[in-house]
């Protein structure tokens, strides 16, 4: 059982994530089925395209089964390294895909489910669509090629959404081109089905079942956005909103008083360096170096503790302060792996 339905649909591949009791949050396993079925369908004519989508219940994905991460953090990290390097090289499979891919962010998409939408040619954002990389909440960063997808994002939307965690909507995805496509959701099993039997015409069928997007209400602050995240270092960036002042700069202040310090840095790092990056396998390279170091620090093991295990809210981190995180522990954090230890493609 690997909580992953792959078949195939008249002249399409289908992955299914089928893990409601979690919001089909990914496992190792899930990532390993997705990858054979990805690898056999590459080498099979008869299937044209590949959708993603969820197969029952809410949400699309909700990210990655970060409880499992914790606890090897916690020991020796051998099973958190195992999974990061798995469900990297299922990122890199689908970025590299050569047939048209599809994905259906109908719900919850978050993290792990940013990660396996992103890559894909097509992405279908719905009226249910609750988009973000909440990870600086846990002491994580913003991995499953954030560093790439976030950096591109107009002006600075990509460090406001790491680091504050923001979430979007539908209509917010299409205006920053995380979907390339709105539809309301009573029309995609239908659209689903059109496809399925003629995915020649994906763009056509997608662009008839598409329904004009309600306003983007982020675009209001993009202005804010690009002015007060403009900083690449994390203490200039809250010294900015304390500045401004304004009721929207205070909630800000607010949202990154709760999280991570040390994860907002490393956020901040990551983004700079994807955005100057040529190759999507250089990020995950990057992006393996450092979830390997930071899911065996205090921040994650805890974060996780905090919001997921226990639930109180209340993470203590160390370092506790922006100040206290040094350049020192963020350079060692970002360090290359040892030679014989670094992720590689498929
Ligand atoms: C920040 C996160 C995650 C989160 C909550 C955060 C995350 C993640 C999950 C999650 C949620 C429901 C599940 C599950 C995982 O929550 O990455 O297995 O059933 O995967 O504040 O980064």
């Amino acid at each position: 059982m690997s909580d992953v339905l792959t078949l195939t649909d008249h002249k399409v591949g289908r992955l299914r994530l089928d893990r409601p009791k979690a919001i089909h949050a990914l496992t190792r396993d899930m990532c390993s089925a997705m990858i054979a079925a990805l690898l056999e369908w590459r080498e099979r004519p008869e299937v044209e395209a590949v959708m993603l989508d969820h197969a029952e219940g809410r949400g699309f994905c909700a990210g990655g089964d970060v409880v499992m991460l914790a606890r090897s953090g916690a020991g020796d990290g051998s099973e958190a390294r195992a999974f990061f390097f798995e469900e990297y090289r299922l990122n890199h499979l689908l970025f590299t895909y050569a047939k048209p891919t599809l994905a259906f962010m109908d719900g919850i998409t978050m993290g792990g489910g940013v990660g396996i939408s992103q890559p894909c040619k097509y992405r279908v954002a719905t009226e249910n669509t609750r988009f973000a990389m909440p990870e600086t909440a846990i002491g994580l960063f913003p991995d499953v090629g954030g560093g790439w997808y976030l950096s591109r994002l107009p002006g600075r939307v990509g460090q406001y959404l790491a680091l504050t965690g923001a979430r979007l909507d539908g209509a917010e995805c299409l205006a920053l081109g995380l979907a390339t496509h709105y539809v309301p959701s009573l029309g995609l099993e239908d659209l689903k089905a059109r496809i399925a039997a003629d995915p020649q015409r994906i763009e056509a069928l997608l662009e008839e079942a598409s329904a004009p997007a309600p306003e983007a209400k982020i675009t209001a602050h993009q202005c804010d956005i690009d002015r007060l995240f403009a900083a690449e270092d994390y203490e200039d960036v809250l010294a900015a909103l304390e500045a401004d002042g304004s009721e929207w700069a205070k909630s800000q202040l607010e949202t990154l008083s709760s999280k991570s310090p040390q994860a907002c840095k490393v956020s901040l790092r990551l983004l700079h360096n994807g955005g100057l990056m040529q190759a999507f396998a250089d990020e995950m390279r990057q992006e393996y170096a450092v979830a390997s170091r930071v899911v065996q620090r205090h921040d994650f093991v805890e974060g996780v503790r905090a919001l997921l295990v226990d639930k109180d809210s209340a993470p203590v981190w160390a370092p506790p302060t922006p100040e206290a995180v040094t350049q020192h522990l963020i350079d060692t954090i970002f360090a290359p792996m040892p030679e014989g230890e670094e992720w590689t493609p498929l």
